[in-house]
């Protein structure tokens, strides 16, 4: 089993944090999408949609997506659990784990994605799309601010998934100048909890 990975993207660190909060190894083989190998036939043939992370199993199965990869190993491993303990606690953490990537990473992504010379040649751009997104992702910093009022994690009183999400969107956030407000004392307090967690080194 390996994990092809690129260590300065966003969707593999999710991974690579959701691994590290449970313990477990597994190989990396690093991806360089800084020169396009991911969008090489040779790659295409494990994602047709090019992104990393992909997680190859040995019996040759490849498992796009970062939250289907980490279905994958909360199944196996269930503790910690980072995606809920019962049929409403799951629910509730896949409610504010699509949150996260529907409200803040992918703003945040598209803010880079849709002007930059990175994604130039990969991707249509609309650099004012980019624009629009950014301050989708700034509405959402603000939304999660009053959010983290009363409680602890996005998702509740214990950290999952979409503390991941999010601390890795509001990370990534920083190439495009998209970061917590000085008023958004809440979020502040949330983020430099998460960040401290050994796992976000991952
Ligand atoms: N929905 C996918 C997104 C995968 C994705 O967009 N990966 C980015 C890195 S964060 C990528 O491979 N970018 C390089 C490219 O698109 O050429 C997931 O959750 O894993």
């Amino acid at each position: 089993m390996k994990i092809y990975n690129s260590p300065m993207a966003p969707n593999p660190r999710r991974v690579r944090v959701f691994l590290a909060e449970k313990g477990l190894q597994v190989p990396y083989e690093d991806v360089d999408i800084g020169k396009a190998v991911n969008r090489q036939a040779e790659f295409l043939k494990k994602n047709p949609l090019a992104g990393v992370p992909v997680l190859e199993l040995d019996d040759g199965t490849c498992i796009a997506e970062s939250v289907a990869i980490c279905r994958y190993f909360e199944m196996l491993q269930p503790e910690p659990p980072l995606m809920g303990i019962d049929a409403r606690d799951c629910a509730i953490v896949e409610m504010w784990n699509r949150r996260m990537e529907l409200a803040l990473l992918l703003p945040i992504a598209d803010s880079f994605r849709q002007r930059h010379d990175f994604f130039k040649g990969r991707i249509r751009q609309c650099p004012d799309y980019a624009e629009v997104q950014k301050l989708n992702a700034l509405d959402s910093l603000a939304w999660l601010d009053r959010e983290l009022a009363n409680r602890p994690y996005i998702a509740g009183d214990r950290f999952t998934i979409a503390d991941i999400t999010a601390l890795i969107a509001i990370d990534f956030g920083r190439i495009s100048k998209i970061g917590i407000q000085p008023e958004q004392k809440h979020l502040a307090r949330w983020h430099a909890e998460v960040a401290a967690r050994p796992s976000a080194k991952a």
